[in-house]
């Protein structure tokens, strides 16, 4: 009401034309900036009732018409030209719209209005009755959907269970919603800026509205995104739907769209022929999948997109590689062999999950383009932040700050897109400025079915696409037998995409012809649906007849379009048998070109010395104390810090902050990228790092010095991430896959946090290179440590990292010395260190890039150590010809008289403190050694051996601070005995057996910590055991 008030007190001052004209304007610029044209005037008091037309609701409807009279008067209805008229003349409230007198030349005028409105204009019911329609128009374009043509079975049990929704018009009564009845639907109604609908006539009659509306909404397309924020994007869809005629296609373009429907068919039906007892999770009821993905992929290109990344699980995977990536159809087919024998190494994987890379020339746009298709493991959807994280590393390194030339697809299946939280996690990515990619085109293959499962049963949300709204992005449903429309919603998907770079769901609503797999029986559990769908029309079938009856095409060119594909296939097939081996090698959807020789194996197999120079740690040293930039002002905390670096480096010594430093800011000056992400990295946690300073005077200011260690350095990013795991994981793993010239790291908050990105480890990182001959490099940094902090927080759980490597407990390595070590990393699917010293901890970071291959890397990382006064290192343990100590062994007395040395314990980590300083305590420094496993996995049986033999008369003890069925104990002590041949027993000093991994209780804490390290130093704990 207050808003009308003020509208009407408006009408009233404005009489010269110019302030009209300004005024327009001004509300123009207004909208388009989204500022309000005016502030309401609160001191108006003149009687609203005697204007009862005038009432809350109709205010904007008032303010569009007074508005659109302003700037022609002939533009309104000629009812609202004589009530402005005479508002503006002064007329007093209620009486400015009293039936008007005729004015002058206005009568004839007047007279057509009378007749395109009824006898008399009653302008109350005018007013009324385009509200209604501006309601209408919006009730179409928010709930348009719900009754839009979406499913090809037409049984819409699965998409939107409940009656179609009371305001938009499945029947003329529905028009009583509005208060209009039918013999309102020719009249004549003025369409509000909201809509496009009318083309280029600003009225229309109310019938042809509602036709039109239904046209743009209700037909194979439904359009979802009245939810939006954002005005522009808002109009922007509308009028991609909702022009008249916008849906026309060449005859080029359907006779491709039906080409591309032959292949996607006959390719099914070429399978099913040959290999009809074979799982291949087949499209049949979604072929307009592929003319889908061919269509954004040439919008792309069109609109300068050089690469493509995409991510996509079982469903129709082999039909995407032959006819969308182009994989050979002789390399798809032999797949099926399986008497094919595997010429590489590594265990490979099912024909459904792997990738494939590939460029070519796309034939549309005549430009390059570069496809690849993640190879993926069976669980649903954890590709998503893989194919993000990969497609934001070629964002990087080819400076595509905007995404213009590489973009990311994923596919979905409709149960595993509602039902997997990592989607969830991989939307919330799409938007932060360090993991973005500018958008991604999901589409999903809603087959309405998840396995056995119906919709109803599998989500709460009404359509299986409802979580992308989380990002405001636009969902387009479409009926999937309706290529056309299928062509149509792909095409505004790319066009999106480019213009506004944000993410956008293409819901393809289909069928599954089949069951879950070929063998399946969909009868036992969908026997209504499946009675359906075996009497429905395949849907190249439906489109060719259509094209045929239009004369697009004759029934001889498509049958023809048809044996020429089959031919294709056939002919592949008969190569494929010339084929005597499988590579896997062929299916790679990441080469590192030049990091391997031609053979694909590493150029060398030494690492250099990771050590560097006095002068470039002094450098290092000099930067990760001081503030690069000038005028700024950091906490006087952190100035505190970095005074004490400062010192450090003034005594040649590390600590972990440090030797972290000297790590990342070596290899950043040898030119390797490093990024490290995860949630709070830039500060660290236990604000050790500080790697970003923030002015403490200017918002938002910030310095990494980091990134001014030289000037022809490689760039560092370090970023927070969102509070997520699994998605994070997955991202910065797809980032590392992308080039082998990285440091990618990840750190969990607290270790124990990796577990809800366990399907990342589990799938991804432990068996990615056996399964897809694809190495990767990734970082994962795991704070752990028995620190009397409770059960949360304390354990990285090694054990479960240590169980999943592959090397042979039971077997010593037979490799020579010199080679030992790398061999032994060349063959271990990835390493695990648990580092005692900073300046170990510099050289395995620096390994990790030297070495020549690339394994991913699991440091269990400290938290009271990152202050312990004794974990320092000295400048001399990271100068050339220093390395990485896998096993550290001990330095001190012991080392005079090894015979007289009783015990030796062996112990990784922070643990090594422990001891060492109850063996001060003890006077035990001449009996008991003390030696540090810091490399776990591949085991250092080497040098285990070489301790082991050092001290002849010494018992082995393996001393842990975790718990007994945690740790390292299972994981050591078949590797010790193996070392020393089983002719010494292996005895354990370390926490009983516990389901949690700490006590919540520090005194217990202190207690157990006592206790096992008292066995671990009497000498007669293990006496008369066996
Ligand atoms: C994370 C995960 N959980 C369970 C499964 C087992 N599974 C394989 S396919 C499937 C149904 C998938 O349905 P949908 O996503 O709709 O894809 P569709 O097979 O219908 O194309 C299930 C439950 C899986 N592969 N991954
Ligand atoms: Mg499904």
């Amino acid at each position: 009401m207050h808003r009308l008030r003020t509208t009407v007190v408006r009408l009233r001052p404005i009489t010269d034309p110019q302030t009209a004209k300004s005024q327009s304007q001004a509300r123009l610029a207004a909208v388009r900036g989204a500022l309000r044209t005016f502030q309401p005037i609160r001191s108006y008091t003149a009687s609203v009732s005697a204007e009862p037309f005038l009432n809350g609701t109709s205010s904007n409807y008032v303010e569009e018409m007074y508005y659109a009279w302003l700037e022609n008067p002939r533009s309104v209805h000629k009812s609202w030209d004589i009530f402005f008229r005479n508002a503006n003349a002064g007329a007093p409230p209620g009486a400015a719209y009293q039936s008007p007198p005729p004015l002058g030349g206005a009568a004839l005028g007047l007279a057509n209005a009378q007749a395109m409105v009824g006898v008399q204009p009653n302008v109350e019911k005018l007013v009324e009755d385009h509200l209604a329609v501006q309601s209408l128009v919006r009730a179409y374009q928010i709930r348009g959907h719900h009754v839009a043509q979406l499913d090809p079975l037409g049984i819409m049990a699965a998409i939107d269970p409940g009656p179609p929704p009371s305001d938009i018009i499945t029947s003329n009564d529905k028009l009583e919603f509005y208060g209009l009845d039918e013999s309102d639907l020719d009249k004549v109604f003025r369409l509000p800026t909201t809509t496009f609908i009318g083309g280029s006539e600003s009225t229309l009659p109310l019938r042809e509205i509602i036709q039109r509306l239904e046209m743009a909404y209700c037909q194979s397309i439904g359009v979802e995104f009245m939810f939006i924020n954002d005005l522009e994007q808002c109009q922007w869809i509308r009028q991609k739907f909702e022009r008249p005629g916008i849906m026309q296609f060449t005859l080029e373009e359907k006779r491709t769209l039906l080409a591309r429907m032959v292949r996607s068919t006959r390719f099914e039906e070429f399978l099913q022929r040959k290999w009809s007892s074979e799982k291949r999770f087949g499209l049949e009821g979604c072929e307009s999948l592929i003319p889908a993905l061919k269509t954004i992929i040439d919008k792309s290109s069109m609109n300068g997109v050089e690469s493509i990344i995409m991510g996509m699980p079982h469903r129709g995977r082999l039909n995407v590689l032959a006819n969308v990536i182009r994989k050979e159809l002789d390399q798809i087919f032999c797949q099926f062999d399986s008497k094919l024998e595997a010429a590489d190494e590594g265990s490979g994987d099912v024909k459904y999950h792997l990738g494939m890379w590939h460029r070519r020339i796309n034939r549309v746009t005549d430009r390059n383009i570069t496809l690849s298709l993640m190879a993926n493991p069976s669980h649903l959807e954890a590709v998503d932040p893989v194919v993000q994280g990969k497609t934001k590393a070629e964002q990087f390194y080819c400076g595509d700050t905007e995404g213009n030339r590489v973009m990311s697809i994923l596919l979905h299946g409709d149960a595993a897109f509602a039902g997997q939280g990592v989607v969830y996690e991989t939307f919330h990515l799409s938007d932060l400025p360090s993991y973005t990619t500018h958008g991604t085109i999901h589409v999903v293959v809603n087959n309405q079915i998840g396995f056995t499962t119906d919709p109803r049963v599998a989500r709460s949300s009404s359509y299986p696409t409802d979580v992308a709204k989380v990002v405001n992005a636009p969902i387009f449903h479409v009926n999937a037998d309706d290529p056309e429309a299928v062509m149509y919603v792909c095409n505004v998907a790319a066009e999106w995409r480019a213009t506004f770079h944000k993410d956008v769901v293409v819901d393809l609503v289909c069928y599954r012809r089949n069951g879950h797999n070929e063998m399946d029986e969909p009868m036992f559990t969908q026997p209504l649906m499946y009675k359906q769908i075996k009497k429905q029309k395949g849907v190249l079938q439906k489109y060719a007849e259509k094209l045929i009856a239009e004369g697009a095409v004759t029934r001889q060119e498509y049958e023809e379009e048809i044996a020429k594909y089959d031919k294709i296939c056939e002919e592949a097939h008969a190569r494929s048998k010339d084929e005597k081996i499988l590579h896997i090698k062929h299916w790679l959807d990441s080469p590192w070109p030049g990091f391997f020789n031609m053979d694909g194996q590493p150029k060398s197999m030494t690492s250099p010395s990771t050590g560097l120079t006095e002068e470039e740690l002094g450098h290092i040293g000099h930067i990760a104390s001081s503030v690069p930039v000038e005028d700024f002002t950091i906490h006087g905390g952190l100035s505190r810090i970095l005074k004490g670096r400062a010192a450090m480096v003034g005594q040649r010594v590390c600590d972990w902050a440090l030797g972290e430093y000297m790590a990342f800011g070596s290899l950043l000056k040898e030119g390797t990228h490093i990024r490290l992400s995860g949630q709070d990295v830039e500060r660290g946690t236990f604000s050790h790092r500080h790697h970003v300073l923030h002015d403490q005077n200017v918002d938002k200011r910030i310095c990494i010095p980091m990134n001014h260690i030289a000037p022809n350095q490689a760039p560092y990013t370090v970023c927070n991430s969102s509070l997520s795991e699994y998605g994070v994981l997955g991202f910065e793993l797809g980032f590392a896959m992308a080039s082998p010239n990285a440091l990618v790291l990840w750190e969990a908050q607290f270790g124990d946090f990796h577990n809800t990105a366990q399907c990342i480890i589990d799938q991804f990182i432990c068996p990615g290179q056996a399964k897809w001959v694809r190495q990767n490099g990734i970082v994962l940094l795991l704070p752990h440590g028995m620190e009397g902090m409770g059960p949360e927080h304390s354990s990285a759980r090694p054990e479960r990292f240590l169980q999943m490597c592959n090397e042979d407990p039971d077997a010593y390595p037979k490799f020579s010395a010199e080679e030992f070590a790398v061999r032994q990393l060349y063959d271990c699917n990835w390493i695990i260190v648990n580092c005692s010293t900073p300046a170990n901890y510099f050289h395995v970071l620096r390994r990790q890039i030297l070495q020549p291959f690339r394994k991913p890397l699991i440091v269990f990382t400290p938290k009271s150590l990152l202050r312990h006064p004794d974990a320092k290192s000295s400048f001399d343990d990271m100068l050339p010809g220093t390395h990485f100590q896998r096993l550290i062994p001990d330095s001190g007395p012991v080392c005079e008289k090894p015979d007289g040395v009783k015990r030796i314990v062996f112990c990784t980590g922070k643990v090594y403190y422990e001891l060492t300083r109850e063996r001060k305590n003890r006077g035990m420094d001449n009996t008991v050694a003390i030696a540090r496993i810091e490399q776990l996995s591949p085991f250092p049986f080497d040098q285990v051996k070489v301790e082991t033999g050092r001290y002849p008369n010494a018992d082995l003890v393996w001393c842990q601070e975790e718990h007994k069925n945690q740790g390292y104990y299972d994981y050591v002590k078949p590797r010790l005995r193996t070392t020393v041949d089983r002719t010494r027993p292996v005895w354990y000093a370390g926490r009983g057996p516990a389901a949690a991994p700490a006590t919540g209780n520090k005194a217990a804490h202190l207690v157990e910590l006592q206790r096992f390290l008292d066995t671990a130093f009497n000498l007669d704990a293990f006496t008369g055991q066996s």
